[in-house]
């Protein structure tokens, strides 16, 4: 969440920056803003709203200058209005961040008792101001920010600019990302490496508590206790095109019709065709002892930790608890020596599962990392990096990510399963075949897109939706229910089925659609027996079965999706197909924002 750039250049940035924040618009779109230094001021430019509105702004109202800074915000503190935009600045300084200064309170008080006037509402605006009056005071740009960030609690990354070091930036993280790039004769500071792909390939990581600052020939590193380090640059390989569209209506839908492509990559880092075995990254850490596994994870990722759940334990016999990010450290988990502590997060950078990572590590568990951005903070502290291959993601609501997710942890599970001597190697090898089916079993599903879109307006004007599922399916109806809340705004509540009569039923009436996600197989009757309590209060079903499971109960339905008939292994691969395309088509029909969610915002950097 929010997005942050900067470049010291010999050429004009104003244009790069926007094109920069655009590449990171989906981590906030509240507001957005820019400042240069020209001519000897700091010339800053914002405006509420989308991007759209900003370059329309800076069109009318140019920002010259070869040195400046970007940002595109989620807010966390303060309507996201033009005053409370980024960057923040005072007539010395100008600061963009991304975090949240959780003591802003009494250092805004500080400030105002010395008789700074603040502008904004603002957690952020804090920290431009004591930078600023130690500048007043004669401090260099060096000084200032040593003497500022140890004061500073919370997380930050933050870039500020100095009018009178027109050849300068300097740019300081804890907690949440920031990366250096170098170019040719210039140099960047970003939120990501994906914001800077255009620019340069050659990344530095920062580390917690490094500030750094850059000029033309370069950046020079300091960790938290000022002492001048040498952060190693690597090419991060991220490419520019992969953000487009292409002829994708929305990226959500590119995301979802890339699915079968990008879990057939995801699996062949996951598993080796030659003799049908799954073929871990290499790591030195030996599972067989693992006698406990704790799942850490946010919204769409927790779904997956959940759906893992069943494949841990049906395969591997071995105990999974699996906990919500934000909750996870306030209910002092019990952790035994040696388990195993896997975090699942697209981003890599979401704040409360990065914050259970680092608790987890103390507490002496193995740590697992299951992310797709093989370079973020999770994938570096963690011992197991498992990768998800699902390139970047762009759309708000999580899709691809989430089916590489379920790629990565299944082939974990048998992995486990292998390494305790739970599993045979005729096993193992048909639990390989059936993953190496789920590619083409994706497609399948996809096949359905038109019969879903020609079925949306019948959600659509719904105000409330149930979901219901058995066994791994049940993690489905929860992920079906949240993506139908993210993107259209349609209030929906997942269900076991089983739990339908320990009160949801209640809500059943003609007005709410129950969608039904039932696989014909060994949970199937009983789920189906669900559904005919529903349908005899009136409800109205939308069944999504295989061909065998919709003639045996899809009469009487609203409405039926056919999905292919599949193991149930990949089950939950394929049928979330079905349940993105319901939520994608319905948002379409109701007309709402469907990559940029109102509220919403990728890569949650803050806790
Ligand atoms: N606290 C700052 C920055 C918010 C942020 O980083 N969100 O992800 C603000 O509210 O502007």
């Amino acid at each position: 969440m929010c997005g942050i750039i900067g470049i010291v250049g010999d050429e004009p940035v104003a244009d790069r920056l926007i094109d920069g924040l655009k590449r990171m618009e989906y981590r906030g779109y509240d507001s957005a803003g820019i400042c240069t230094i020209s001519n000897g001021r700091l010339v800053r430019r914002r405006a509420e709203g989308k991007l759209a509105n900003l370059v329309d702004v800076v069109s009318q109202d140019p920002a010259g200058g070869n040195i400046g800074i970007a940002h595109t915000r989620w807010a966390t503190h303060g309507a996201p209005t033009t005053t409370n935009a980024h960057p923040h600045a005072t007539e010395h300084v100008a600061l963009v961040h991304n975090g949240i200064i959780e003591n802003f309170k009494p250092l805004r008080k500080e400030l105002l008792d010395d008789g700074r006037r603040l502008e904004s509402e603002t957690d952020s605006e804090v920290v431009a101001h004591l930078v600023s009056r130690e500048i007043e005071n004669g401090a260099s740009p060096q000084d200032a920010v040593k003497t500022v960030l140890p004061r500073l609690r919370g997380a930050f990354a933050l870039a500020i600019a100095f009018r009178d070091h027109p050849d300068l930036l300097i740019g300081a993280r804890l907690g949440s990302p920031l990366v250096v790039g170098y170019g040719e004769g210039e140099t960047f500071l970003g939120s990501d490496a994906l914001a800077l792909a255009p620019l340069t390939q050659e990344i530095a990581y920062l580390e917690e508590g490094d500030w750094a600052v850059i000029t033309c020939d370069g950046a020079t590193i300091y960790d938290s206790e000022h002492v001048e380090v040498d952060r190693s640059i690597s090419t991060s390989g991220a490419s520019a095109a992969s953000v487009e569209k292409g002829n994708y209506r929305h990226y959500m839908q590119k995301e979802i019709f890339e699915q079968p492509t990008v879990v057939a990559q995801t699996l062949s880092s996951y598993l080796r065709l030659s003799d049908n075995s799954i073929a871990m990254p290499q790591f030195d850490i030996d599972l067989s002892a693992v006698g406990r596994i704790t799942i850490v994870a946010c919204g769409t990722s927790f779904y997956a930790a959940m759906v893992a759940k069943y494949w841990f334990e049906q395969f591997a016999r071995v105990p999974v608890d699996v906990d919500v990010a934000s909750e996870f450290r306030y209910r002092e988990p019990v952790l035994e020596e040696g388990g195993l502590a896997l975090f699942i997060s697209q981003s890599g950078e979401t704040a409360d599962t990065l914050a259970a990572l680092r608790h987890c590590k103390v507490n002496g568990q193995i740590i697992g990392a299951v992310v797709n951005v093989p370079t973020s903070s999770m994938a570096r502290e963690a011992d197991l990096l498992l990768p998800t291959h699902a390139g970047p993601e762009i759309g708000v609501a999580s899709t691809k990510a989430f089916a590489c997710q379920l790629a990565v942890l299944a082939a974990l599970a048998a992995h486990l399963a292998v390494k305790k001597g739970r599993m045979s190697r005729e096993e193992e090898q048909e639990v390989v075949a059936h993953l190496l089916e789920a590619p083409a079993a994706l497609n399948a599903a996809l096949d359905h897109d038109d019969d879903i879109a020609a079925m949306a307006h019948l959600i659509a004007p719904a105000r409330d939706v149930l979901y219901l599922g058995r066994g791994p399916d049940f993690p489905l109806a929860l992920e079906g229910a949240l993506k139908l809340k993210e993107i259209s705004y349609i209030h929906a509540e997942g269900y076991a089925s089983g739990e339908m009569k320990h009160g949801p039923i209640a809500l059943i009436d003609e007005h709410v659609p129950v969608i039904v996600i039932a696989p014909s197989g060994p949970l199937f009757e009983k789920t189906v027996s669900n559904m005919q309590e529903v349908q005899a209060r009136g409800g109205k079903i939308v069944l999504i079965s295989d061909a065998e499971g919709l003639e045996e109960a899809g009469d009487g339905c609203m409405a039926t999706i056919e999905m292919p008939k599949v193991h149930p292994l990949i089950a939950p691969l394929v049928y979330a197909v079905p349940v993105q395309l319901l939520a994608y088509h319905t948002a379409c029909v109701k007309g709402t924002d469907v990559d940029q969610p109102r509220n919403l915002a990728k890569s949650v950097t803050v806790e």
